[in-house]
């Protein structure tokens, strides 16, 4: 047996649902620079350090694994119900990082041990200034979507992406997986991704403008979500899964109903060892959010990626969603959320207060209406 399938048959008894080995070097480093010259990354100036070692790493080799974290749908009537915010899929449980780092660290170890390389074998999973998913598709385990998303075959672009990086090639006889950059357009004349993008964050095929991006707005943005987007927000309040529900790629993920009584026999993969799957962490009750002080939502949200907005981030969202939600029963919780000792709650609330009593329609953006088939 090859070098290779030894490492791939290690990392499916580790765990992980997919694997492929290809070279380290991105083939699109020139799209990063764009991408960063022309202010799409909005405020994560982290993604500007390290520019060289992100386009062009000292490592020769990537072991990309996927995890599947599929799970899926909650029943309309708690997934549509706008007295409800919306997490985004990859939240609903512990967060992949912990999870999936003992798992990278275990195939490391095996690598190791099996070549007998003490140094120049390391893990990564998001952290690193790597691009993941051009590695990914280097490695054959799919091709990037118009939507910016690697996109598996079976798994969908519901798949979290981590790598084992070697300094050295590997086993340079055998052929490394399929070898190719899936550049070209898989995607055919579908733009369903752009066109369901509620704030237009999807300004071409393939680029993503964070500045519009709910997903970054929600999580990683630490200031106001500007006033014009608060109404398209709906009533997402951590990331946002539009660009991958509306994706035809991710349609035949959707086929057994979701049981909320036997929550492990409705997931797909390994998602079902790491995701705790309930209504409470899919689809809370926005007025229960608003209520919870520092200690409240660091014990709701242990252990789960929704602790990277902190308290402030999640309830200026939660304020947000209640304001575009225009139900004059949450306007207690919300008037004394515009009391919080938080300046940035205290103004998101002021302004769902203003929208709550301003009685016309939500022309922005009806109700949002969870149909993956749109
Ligand atoms: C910064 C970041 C974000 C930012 C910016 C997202 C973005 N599209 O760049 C924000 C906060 C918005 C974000 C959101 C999300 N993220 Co994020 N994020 C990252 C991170 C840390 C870096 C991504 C990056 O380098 N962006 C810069 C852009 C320029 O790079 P890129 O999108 O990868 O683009 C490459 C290709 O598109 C290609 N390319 C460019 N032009 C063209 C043209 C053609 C024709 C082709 C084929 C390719 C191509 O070149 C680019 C450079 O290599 C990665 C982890 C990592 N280190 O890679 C996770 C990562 C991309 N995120 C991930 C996830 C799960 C999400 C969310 C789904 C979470 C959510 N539900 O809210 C959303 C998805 C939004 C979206 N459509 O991208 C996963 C994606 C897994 C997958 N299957 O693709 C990753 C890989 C984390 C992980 N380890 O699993 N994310």
């Amino acid at each position: 047996m090859s070098l290779i399938d030894k490492i791939l048959e290690k990392a499916a008894a580790v765990g992980f649902d997919t694997a492929g080995v290809g070279p380290a070097q991105p083939a699109s480093g020139g799209e990063f620079r764009r991408w960063l010259d022309s202010g799409r990354a909005a405020g994560m100036t982290w993604m500007g350090k390290d520019v060289d070692r992100r386009v062009r790493p000292s490592s020769k080799t990537a072991i990309v694994c996927g995890l599947s974290y599929f799970v899926q749908d909650p029943p309309p009537m708690i997934w549509n119900d706008p007295a409800r915010g919306r997490i985004s899929r990859y939240a609903w449980g512990r967060d992949y990082h912990d999870v999936m780092r003992p798992m990278l660290e275990e195939l490391a170890a095996f690598v190791r041990e099996e070549t007998g390389w003490v140094t120049g074998v390391r893990v990564n999973v998001d952290t690193g200034p790597v691009l993941e998913r051009d590695l990914a598709a280097h490695a054959g385990l799919g091709f990037v979507g118009k939507n910016t998303n690697l996109i598996h075959p079976d798994f969908g672009s519901y798949l979290f992406l981590g790598e084992v990086l070697l300094d050295a090639e590997i086993d340079s006889q055998s052929p490394i997986s399929n070898g190719q950059l899936e550049i070209g357009n898989r995607c055919g004349d579908c733009a369903r991704c752009l066109t369901h993008c509620p704030t237009g964050a999807l300004v071409e095929p393939y680029g993503l403008d964070a500045r519009k991006c709910l997903s970054y707005l929600t999580i990683e943005h630490r200031g106001a979500i500007p006033e014009e987007l608060r109404p398209k927000m709906g009533n997402w309040i951590f990331g946002c899964d539009e660009c991958q529900q509306a994706c035809p790629r991710n349609a035949h993920l959707r086929t057994s109903a979701f049981d909320v009584q036997a929550p492990a026999t409705s997931l797909r993969g390994a998602a079902a060892r790491f995701l705790r799957f309930n209504e409470h962490l899919c689809a809370p009750k926005l007025a229960d959010l608003m209520e919870l002080d520092e200690d409240g939502f660091r014990e709701r949200f242990a252990g789960t990626p929704v602790l990277r907005a902190k308290r402030s981030g999640l309830l200026r969202n939660v304020a947000v969603a209640l304001g575009n939600a225009r139900d004059s029963s949450s306007l207690e919780v919300l008037e004394k959320a515009a009391r919080d000792s938080d300046a940035l709650i205290r103004e998101h609330a002021e302004w769902a207060v203003a929208r709550v009593r301003t009685q016309t329609p939500n022309v922005e953006r009806p109700t949002p209406n969870f149909d993956v088939r749109r």
